[in-house]
């Protein structure tokens, strides 16, 4: 069971956050499709391995993961200590803080929007629920821009797995049709990610399979 291997699609933004650490770290890995139109996951064999019945699950040799959030950790932690896992517990534990408020605020915010927007076919587009969804996530993209006004990355000085678990979201706020508000620090930061090849490669995957059709 020697090397790394991913379970999931990379239309999930889940999924896509394992892939960017990866190759953050430059490990090689064998990626497997599962979930949404590929299935997979209502098998014996798979909810042996993820009893959610969800993606990603990755494998590092004896080692089975679940939890994108913790796959990325654990990815930073063993092939990215002093980068991607900044070596001061102070720096970890402001990484730790941005990253735990990524999961539990800020994705499902703007998940909220593209929940509205892409999950619900076009003849059903509801103009005011999708106006709720975004005032609902603007002052969280707004606490994140006043966060990126003092220092370049989410977690201090430098990249982290933090700007992994927040950066995630911008290909989808970015790109979903709505009337954007102006964050210029996330902008800035924005830039600076797509200097970042992993980012480019599985941050910026379309998601028009992912769309309700009449
Ligand atoms: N908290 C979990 C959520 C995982 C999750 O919701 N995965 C979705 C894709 S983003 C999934 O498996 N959906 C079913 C499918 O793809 O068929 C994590 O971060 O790993």
């Amino acid at each position: 069971m020697a090397g790394i291997t991913v379970w999931g699609r990379v239309s999930s933004a889940n999924v896509q956050k394992v892939l960017w650490a990866l190759d953050e770290v430059g490990q090689r890995y064998e990626r497997i499709d599962a979930g949404g139109k590929f299935g997979g996951l209502d098998t014996d064999e798979y909810r042996g391995m993820n009893p959610n019945q969800l993606v990603p699950v990755m494998r590092d040799g004896d080692l089975l993961l679940w939890e994108s959030s913790a796959i990325v950790r654990y990815i930073a932690a063993t092939y990215g200590s002093g980068s991607l896992w900044p070596e001061s517990p102070k720096q970890r534990a402001l990484s730790d803080q941005w990253s735990d408020w990524a999961n539990t605020t800020f994705q499902p915010s703007w998940l909220g929007v593209f929940a509205t927007i892409v999950r619900t076919p076009p003849s059903q587009l509801d103009p005011g629920k999708v106006q709720a969804a975004v005032a609902a996530a603007t002052p969280k993209f707004a606490m994140l821009d006043a966060r990126l006004a003092t220092t370049p990355y989410v977690g201090g000085e430098t990249f982290t797995y933090a700007d992994i678990l927040t950066g995630i979201s911008l290909f989808r706020w970015t790109t979903l049709e709505f009337d954007h508000p102006q964050f210029d620090h996330i902008d800035a930061w924005h830039e600076r990610l797509k200097q970042r090849p992993g980012f480019n490669k599985w941050a910026c995957q379309s998601y028009d399979e992912l769309r309700a059709r009449d």
